[in-house]
């Protein structure tokens, strides 16, 4: 009876093996994004997933600051143990050019964070290894922007009677 279960047993050895043997390979998430006219919107307050997947990989990003009393926060967390990444801030400029307005450059095993009061406009980011070889295919980074998004629409106050009105 037990020679019966051993073969079963060892196939599912086997298997296991197999699938642990095969870790899965993560997608790249928003690219193509290498360059500024293919940045992703990083959306106000949202958490974003994305790897720098290969020796040349760089990853841009875009947003629109509209209230310059509000500070902007751009975090850069959770990155590959002993991989250098850092960050970028630039604003584009009345002719359409890209200045840049911060860098963070922390070594390795560090946090990148860039702060600080800017003018209402549209900012780009790119994040990038320090080195070619600073990448990970696998393990990913989490990007977090906070900044001043533009207020409401207004909601233009009616009534029945003054649409009524407008038929007359
Ligand atoms: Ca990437
Ligand atoms: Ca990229």
């Amino acid at each position: 009876m037990t020679s019966q279960h051993r073969p079963q047993f060892l196939l599912v050895a086997a298997l296991a093996t197999f699938c642990l043997g095969k870790p899965a390979i993560a997608t790249d998430s928003y690219e193509p994004n290498d360059d500024p006219t293919q940045a992703t919107e990083l959306p106000n307050d949202v958490t974003l997933e994305s790897w720098i997947s290969t020796p040349t990989d760089i990853d841009w990003y875009h947003f629109e600051h509209a209230d310059p009393e509000q500070r902007i926060t751009i975090e850069l967390t959770s990155l590959p143990v002993d991989v250098d990444y850092d960050m970028q801030l630039y604003f584009r400029n009345a002719q359409g050019q890209l200045d840049l307005v911060a860098t963070a450059e922390n070594p390795a095993n560090q946090d990148e964070v860039i702060t600080g009061i800017g003018p209402a406009g549209h900012y780009f980011l790119v994040v990038y290894g320090f080195e070619s070889t600073d990448f990970d295919p696998v393990d990913s980074y989490l990007l977090h922007g906070i900044y001043g998004e533009a207020p409401p629409v207004p909601v233009v106050s009616t009534s029945w009677g003054k649409i009524k009105a407008s038929y007359e």
